[in-house]
């Protein structure tokens, strides 16, 4: 602990006065702008861990951010995202002069109660995506977990939830699962090679899937995991970062964003298609139909088919089990109206950030939570995960009811509970659509999305912008939320919000309506209220898009 002031001093030093906070998922900026940062993060990481008296995680990525970007976060002990009352400590320590760093460090040991002097040497594993910066920035970060007298275990090159599930096994004993990169693809591709198995025949359904990586560390591990399930499921890999740059013009993020095809890939009609983002942790599916349009079947059409297939085996097997659904502000306002009408299943809303959704969906049985852009999975609890595999075993119960509580019993180890996982729902969905026997174009007949559109506007300062109400209505600045709803009550079936994101230096709209015409229109009215009301800078939101 003595050496943290000194090693930060010659190695590590805050050369600017930027301030950063631990956003959406963690910190991110310039890599240039985060060698202090990470080395800070690896102290933090070590007082966290000391405190939990378990294995803490840090992933250096920022996912869906261009390539010059970076960023860090940690992992908590059951692979879930750092508790929020310790955001506030990572943004402070983040941000203190080097001089500070002794007493900032002290004063959040003595806040929690934290030994300093314990003589224990927590181990803190690390991971990182692809960017160039990211193996300089994870050395800044051993540097700190030295200090402040952690121990690395570097994995090198994961996806973040890769990185995630390691913890979680580490910290439960191997019980969740091997904590190592072999472990995760066994644990998937035996849960999926066995629920292939019990899948009926299948007409419609093709079990291809064509990948757009992103040029992204995602493409590394779906040839991995390629390996282990044979010919069960046929992944062919496209921007698998040979001759692209990370996350440009290709990728989840922008395939959501922009609601039209990678780069790098020409969509037949008849084929099945999946975008990851940079770090594996987001999943959106496409197509093109027989007249060339592109349909997108983003997180909530995700959401839907999963709730749709967990509903089925719960009721099948005849258990009692409180299963609900996590959307925020961005999820379709049809993609709500079908999960509430027509699966009733019940659905709440919170603020962006999986965080947010991940603490809700705990508190179901079986919460399903899923974002708009992909970023998702299935949380069972641990008395609902035990009442299963005991039905699946219990004679009392008729063969169907049994054989379906077993079927959920192997879904439960296909979904990476961790976190939202690409290469974990990707497999979900693959074993959905074959159960149900669905090709891509029935499975998008579930209901039709409202058209919609997302923009974001630069301004001088994100942090002008005031949210609440799971972040749809906004309460700064003065009379921007008074515009929005007037420009909405202008437009059928038209909704729209506004939030500064937590991982960009902008501001984001969305807007729904009866047409894309509409959608589009009052995108940009509402973004221009954004442009004048909250400081926008550099050009104005202007119609055609
Ligand atoms: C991160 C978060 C997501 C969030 C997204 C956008 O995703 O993990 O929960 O939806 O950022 O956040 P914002 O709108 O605040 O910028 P990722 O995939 O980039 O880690």
């Amino acid at each position: 602990m003595e050496r943290i002031e000194e090693v930060a001093n010659r190695l590590h030093p805050r050369t600017g006065t930027k301030f950063i906070q631990y956003g959406t998922a963690g910190f991110r900026t310039k890599g240039s702008e985060l060698d202090h940062v990470m080395y800070r993060m690896g102290i933090l990481a070590v007082l966290r861990a000391k405190l939990k008296g378990a294995t803490i995680g840090v992933m250096i990525t920022a996912s869906h951010n261009p390539e010059e970007d970076n960023g860090i976060k940690l992992v908590d002990p059951m692979g879930e995202m750092l508790e929020s009352a310790w955001e506030k400590y990572a943004t402070e320590l983040a941000n203190v002069n080097d001089s500070e760093l002794m007493i900032t460090v002290k004063k959040i040991a003595s806040k929690e109660q934290i030994d300093l002097n314990s003589g224990t040497s927590p181990v803190i594993f690390c991971a990182y995506d692809t960017r160039p910066s990211s193996i300089p920035l994870s050395e800044a970060v051993r540097d700190g977990i030295e200090a402040a007298g952690g121990s690395l275990c570097n994995f090198g090159k994961l996806t973040t939830p890769q990185l995630h599930y390691m913890v979680r096994c580490k910290n439960t004993d191997n019980c969740y699962g091997t904590s190592t990169e072999e472990g995760y693809y066994q644990k998937l591709s035996l849960a999926f090679i066995k629920l292939r198995q019990i899948q009926g025949q299948t007409q419609k359904y093709q079990n291809t899937v064509v990948v757009d990586a992103a040029n992204g560390i995602g493409a590394e591990k779906a040839k991995f995991l390629k390996t282990y399930l044979k010919d069960s499921l046929n992944i062919e890999i496209h921007n698998d970062g040979t001759n692209g740059r990370l996350n440009y013009l290709c990728g989840a993020d922008y395939v959501k964003v922009q609601q039209k095809a990678p780069n790098g890939l020409t969509l037949k009609a008849g084929s099945k298609y999946a975008s990851f983002d940079g770090d594996a942790d987001r999943i959106v599916y496409y197509y093109v139909d027989n007249g060339g349009t592109f349909h997108l079947l983003d997180g909530d059409k995700i959401a839907s088919l999963v709730a749709s297939y967990l509903q089925t085996l719960v009721s099948e097997s005849g258990l009692t089990v409180n299963l609900g659904l996590v959307q925020t502000a961005y999820a379709n306002g049809s993609s709500t109206d079908f999960i509430t009408q027509t699966l009733q299943v019940p659905v709440v809303c919170v603020p962006t950030g999986v965080k947010h959704l991940h603490a809700r969906a705990l508190q179901f049985d079986i919460g399903v939570y899923f974002e708009a852009n992909g970023h998702g999975t299935v949380l069972f609890s641990d008395a609902v995960t035990e009442k299963i595999r005991s039905a699946a075993s219990d004679v009392n119960l008729t063969d169907k009811q049994r054989k379906s509580a077993s079927e959920l019993c192997i879904a439960i180890n296909l979904i990476n509970q961790t976190v939202g996982d690409a290469i974990s729902d990707m497999l979900l969905v693959e074993i959905v659509l074959g159960t149900q026997d669905l090709d891509i174009e029935n499975w998008d007949k579930m209901y039709t999305d409202l058209p919609n559109r997302q923009l974001k506007v630069k301004v001088q300062d994100r942090t002008v912008i005031e949210t609440t109400d799971a972040e749809r209505r906004a309460v700064k600045p003065a009379g921007l939320q008074e515009n929005v709803d007037n420009l909405v009550s202008k437009v059928p079936n038209g909704r729209s919000f506004v939030r500064p994101s937590g991982t960009e230096d902008v501001v984001r709209i969305y807007a729904e309506a009866d047409t894309q015409q509409n959608a589009d229109k009052l995108a940009v009215e509402v973004a221009l209220k954004v442009y004048d009301l909250a400081g926008g800078v550099g050009d104005k939101p202007h119609l055609p898009l």
